[in-house]
């Protein structure tokens, strides 16, 4: 297909500004342009980050993303950060629903959905998570369980968003699916988003996310359907990433 590959890294609540720089720096640096075309690289930093992060990264081909972000693009909310508010601060991504604010945060489909279609009201992309636990999986509800997510956390209207699939139990567990049971998931989300949104959901880069490490990253990134990465304690080490970024 003509889907570019996308590998993202989510540094979830780790980085202090000075060797955060300095793991970013190494980032940009060590992502040669001529080689690396072909793959878009993007960095999802602590929000205090954000700007700073895309400041230093204007010019590069490494697009900088946030975490999180508040369904409401102001109000009386007090510690939470807006989809506007990060795309002022020169993100351009935007990670709803990952499966630890699912967890820790109560964050439901409907929550998750108003927080895709804040960030397209932001010019934001939405990276729009979903996984099933190792209960759900071992149940054989796999499928079923990430349809049911997935449908009710995209929202309706354009295909501009991107999809991660995450198990819960892979994540940071050094655990990963198989290679097939990778690409039946990723296969069956593509038959969902295209029964709903047709031929433009052909479009949609549908993300592997959980224990993504370099040794790993060549088969699962070869997977049919398999459009990239999301990335978390292998995106914390500059030369781990770049390798993950060069398996894609
Ligand atoms: C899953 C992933 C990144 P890790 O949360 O979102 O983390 O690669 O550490 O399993």
């Amino acid at each position: 297909g003509t889907r570019r590959p996308l590998i993202a890294g989510n540094w979830k609540m780790h980085g202090l500004k000075v060797p955060a720089a300095r793991t970013l720096g190494e980032i940009i640096e060590g992502y040669d342009p001529a080689l690396r075309a072909g793959v878009d690289l993007l960095v999802c930093p602590p929000a205090p980050l954000l700007h700073m992060f895309s400041v230093v990264a204007v010019g590069s081909r490494v697009a900088i993303g946030a975490q999180d972000c508040h369904a409401e693009p102001l109000g009386a909310f007090t510690g939470e950060v807006s989809a506007e508010m990060i795309a002022d601060a020169g993100a351009t991504m935007v990670i709803v629903g990952h499966s630890e604010r699912r967890a820790y945060c109560g964050e439901s489909d409907g929550v998750v959905r108003g927080k895709a279609l804040a960030a397209r009201r932001a010019r934001l992309t939405p990276i729009i998570c979903v996984g099933e636990t190792r209960q759900e999986r071992d149940a054989g509800q796999a499928l079923e369980v990430v349809g049911t997510q997935l449908f009710a956390s995209v929202p309706d209207g354009p295909c501009d968003f991107v999809v991660a699939y995450e198990p819960v139990w892979a994540i940071g567990t050094g655990l990963t699916p198989t290679a097939q049971d990778v690409a039946d998931m990723h296969a069956f989300m593509r038959d969902g988003l295209c029964k709903r949104f047709g031929a433009a959901a052909d479009g949609v880069r549908l993300l592997y996310g959980g224990s993504v490490k370099p040794a790993n990253a060549g088969e699962l990134l070869a997977i049919a359907d398999v459009d990239g990465a999301l990335v978390g304690g292998a995106s914390l080490v500059a030369a781990d990433f770049l390798a993950i970024a060069g398996a894609a």
